[in-house]
């Protein structure tokens, strides 16, 4: 079926299951001469990787990439990039009950309404195991984008539950402040309450939703396409992409619907740091006006649901309708949020990269 592979001129196709023997990218379009080598992917893959700390899924894997082509002598060919990530923990017996049964608020039902057979074992392609192959695509687009534009893409999560951080501006934040809690909120006292609040859930066999920030900085002014391949429109499609999304908002977001004109708009003001000597002396506007980059900062949220995946038995039915019951093994997230923030990342990363290739294409008489 179409629908794995994502991108204009930096394209990224994805393949693989939870309990498969693996997952893989394969990066067409990434230009040729780029430094990159496996110690560039592993920052972030190891961000993402399961059992990284307590709060997370306690499956055990290395996700050790391989780059299987595309890069000769520590550069990039310009020929396809394919990146194999092996899977190594899979404990495919935890997932016999789910064989027949739908998990409430899973994927498992919809999966099986659309192809009638599904690999249910972790979720399938279902699972966020698939994301290990964004983010090795997506540590591929930060390298190009860090040595053509110094572009820095980081995330943070600011809300779990009901506990909501202190962030006074989100692009003020570095990535120590995200990387020291193993929460990733960069509001150090918040972040202990919520990694107290997520073993708590874990513990009543539970999961908890929360919210996470992405800021894209030094993005030049004029990325985006008009009309229908926006900026906005293409990070709210990558986004949204992304397992148990189910909120995007940037700049004010739905706080716009309470706001007048007068207290929106940002004031543009001279600025010599940038190209166009132009900035806004805030930043409502989230750093895409008309859907094409400002110059500003961009900055997005997204809403994350509770994991579906929990082990309190619950009433569901089986694959012929039938009442029954489920109670869900394997070893769940008791909140996605601090292995979100890699994942979404990733997915901002992909679409810039994509849409520097395509600015460069359209000012082709400025080369
Ligand atoms: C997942 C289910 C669990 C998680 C998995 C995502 O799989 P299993 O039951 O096999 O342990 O561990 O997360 C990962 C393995 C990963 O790398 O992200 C799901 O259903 O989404």
């Amino acid at each position: 079926m179409p629908g794995s592979t994502f991108g204009t001129l930096f394209r990224v196709t994805t393949a693989g299951e939870s309990h498969g023997p693996g997952n893989v990218c394969i990066v067409d379009g990434c230009p040729p001469g780029l430094p990159l080598s496996v110690d560039d992917l592993v920052p972030d893959l190891e961000r993402r990787k399961p059992g990284q700390s307590r709060i997370v899924t306690p499956r055990k894997e290395d996700d050790t990439p391989e780059i299987l082509s595309g890069v000769f002598e520590g550069r990039t060919t310009g020929t396809p990039i394919a990146v194999l990530i092996r899977n190594q923990d899979q404990r495919s017996k935890d997932y016999g009950d789910i064989k027949d049964k739908y998990r409430p608020g899973h994927a498992d039902f919809t999966f099986d309404a659309k192809f009638g057979f599904r690999d249910y074992r972790g979720g399938g392609r279902s699972s966020a195991r698939e994301t290990t192959a964004r983010v090795a695509a997506g540590a591929i687009a930060r390298k190009l984008l860090r040595e053509a534009h110094g572009i820095e893409v980081l995330g943070m999560v600011h809300q779990v539950g009901e506990l909501i951080a202190s962030i006074p501006d989100p692009a003020d934040v570095t990535l120590e402040q995200v990387e020291v809690n193993p929460v990733r909120c960069p509001d150090a006292d918040m972040a202990v309450k919520m990694e107290e609040h997520i073993k708590e859930v874990r513990k009543q066999q539970d999961s908890i939703g929360g919210a996470a920030t992405v800021v894209a900085k030094h993005i030049p002014a004029g990325w985006g396409e008009p009309v229908f391949d926006k900026l906005k429109a293409d990070l709210g499609k990558a986004l949204f992409s992304l397992p148990a999304v189910l909120g995007v908002e940037y700049g004010q977001g739905f706080g716009v619907a309470t706001t007048r004109g007068t207290e929106h708009s940002d004031t543009f003001v001279p600025d010599d740091g940038k190209a166009p000597p132009i900035a806004t002396d805030t930043n409502r506007h989230g750093g895409l006006l008309g859907g094409i980059s400002s110059g500003m900062p961009i900055v997005f949220r997204c809403a994350v649901k509770p994991t579906s995946s929990i082990p309190q038995e619950r009433p569901t039915v089986d694959n012929e309708g039938n009442p029954t019951t489920l109670a869900t093994k394997g070893r769940h997230d008791p909140c996605l949020l601090p292995r979100f923030v890699p994942m979404a990342e990733a997915m901002v990363l992909l679409v810039l990269a994509d849409h520097m290739l395509r600015q460069r294409a359209t000012r082709a008489l400025d080369a």
